[in-house]
């Protein structure tokens, strides 16, 4: 029996969910620019995804939306005046940083930090080190309010041990557990760390798409890793195919998935992928476990499927009752082939045996699929009870926030929506009654001034 578990920790979408058009090499991102949002039913979808893996048995999270328009950011900006001239400012003078500092991204947690659980680090606490996202401007601005939040959820330092966001600077560029993947027998066990990255800042021998940008320095996942007290043993780096990130996969999260000892990935993912996969299976021996892996040949699903339906963007379970489930995006379903796959390996007797889609249409309109709105924190007991109790999903939890949902939030958001002073003040009263129902005490910049 184990004594630890993994817990996801969902983005509980924001009240300002829309399609800005705002991340170059997502497709899904560029292809949706100016559609009309439903932020309503984005949270909806969401919440939807968090009470299916409660039901399942799995304990399950919330990571609170941030507050946007970001003020403080449009502030920064050198947009002055009252709230609403600032709002008012921006929209006439320069609408697509309106855009920008609207956006609900922090909704996808797998790019809120990098996390190392306490079996793989020197001082045998877990730690976090928020990602500083700064490839886009919209999402370089979350690690700050990201980081309070994370200490508000993670609080005990006997526990829990916070890292603030690298250096803003390209040559650190850091995207969090989008690219960061940990293999282990069990969760309570010493695990192998697994860091994907897109280029090197420093070393020129490394390749680098050409087309679009690789978002994970070489540098940064190296810092993280030191900063959490890995060792050697229990860490691997990979580079990512240029290739692949050119054609959309901007983020490993798109090529690949891990969990436990198995990791499923595309047979493009890596530069080296025998080297990767060798390296791999030989530390994770050495700390007791045996990796499964799978690889998703070209002829059977190419990067273009692969990136059109989501596939490796699933979540990989480990269900109470041993059962093994791929949870994938609907997407997938709506693509015979990609559906055809996913019945096949679930039947082909394998560590995968049940395969179940979810609709989350609003947030994949923007490259956001399962994979996309957790961020996995494998615990154990001690740790799970310093966990605020205020953040982790019951059936109550939930009901309180789909009722919070259908109080505060609108069914259609169009680009000159967001140019509506009231917006804001929506979005703030809404989170300020959220931080009383998850118990976080004052997190957000407009709490923080009073
Ligand atoms: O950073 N989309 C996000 C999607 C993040 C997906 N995360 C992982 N793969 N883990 C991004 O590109 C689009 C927002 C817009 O265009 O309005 C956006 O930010």
């Amino acid at each position: 029996m184990s004594s630890a578990c993994e817990v996801n920790f969902d983005g509980l979408v924001g009240p300002t969910h829309n399609y800005g058009g705002l991340s170059a090499g997502n497709v899904a991102s560029q292809c949706n620019s100016q559609l009309c949002s439903n932020p309503r039913q984005a949270a909806q979808q969401g919440l939807a995804k968090m009470k299916l893996l409660m039901d399942l048995g799995l304990p399950q999270g919330v990571i609170a939306p941030q507050e946007r328009p970001d003020l403080a950011s449009l502030r920064r900006l050198g947009f002055s005046g009252s709230d609403a001239q600032v709002i008012a400012q921006a929209a006439e003078q320069a609408m697509p940083l309106l855009v920008a500092c609207s956006s609900a991204s922090s909704m996808w947690t797998a790019n809120a930090a990098t996390v190392s659980p306490s079996a793989d680090t020197l001082d045998g606490r877990v730690h976090f080190t928020a990602a500083n996202l700064n490839c886009k401007f919209h999402r370089s601005i979350e690690h700050p309010t990201t980081s309070r939040l994370l200490a508000a959820m993670f609080a005990d330092p006997t526990y829990f041990a916070h890292h603030p966001a690298l250096p803003a600077e390209a040559q650190f560029g850091d995207e969090g557990a989008a690219n960061h993947s940990r293999f282990c027998r069990d969760y309570g066990a010493p695990g192998v760390e697994l860091f994907v990255y897109g280029r090197s800042a420093l070393d020129a021998r490394y390749s680098a798409p050409q087309r679009y940008p690789a978002r994970q320095t070489l540098e940064a996942s190296q810092a993280v890793a030191r900063l959490h007290g890995l060792s050697d043993d229990a860490l691997v780096f990979a580079q990512q195919s240029p290739l692949v990130i050119d054609q959309g996969v901007f983020h490993n999260d798109v090529i690949a998935v891990g969990n436990g000892e198995l990791l499923l990935y595309h047979q493009d993912a890596f530069v080296h992928s025998s080297k990767v996969l060798d390296e791999l299976r030989d530390k994770l021996a050495a700390r007791g476990g045996e990796l499964q892996a799978i690889c998703v040949p070209r002829e059977a699903i190419s990067v273009a499927d692969a990136v059109r339906s989501y596939l490796f963007n699933s979540q990989l379970l480990s269900l109470p009752d041993g059962d093994g489930l791929l949870l994938v995006p609907q997407e997938c379903q709506e693509q015979e082939k990609v559906w055809r796959y996913v019945q096949h390996l679930a039947d082909a007797g394998g560590p995968i045996n049940r395969v179940q889609a979810v609709d989350l249409k609003q947030s994949m309109q923007n490259g956001g699929g399962p994979a996309c709105l957790r961020l996995r924190v494998a615990l154990k007991s001690d740790e799970l009870a310093a966990v605020n109790p205020g953040v982790l999903l019951t059936p109550l939890l939930y009901q309180q926030l789909s009722a919070w949902v259908a109080k505060h939030y609108r069914d259609r958001l169009c680009e000159e929506d967001l140019a509506d002073p009231q917006l804001l003040i929506e979005c703030r009263t809404a989170l300020d009654e959220l931080t009383q129902i998850l118990k976080l005490g004052a997190v957000y910049p407009f709490q923080l001034a009073e």
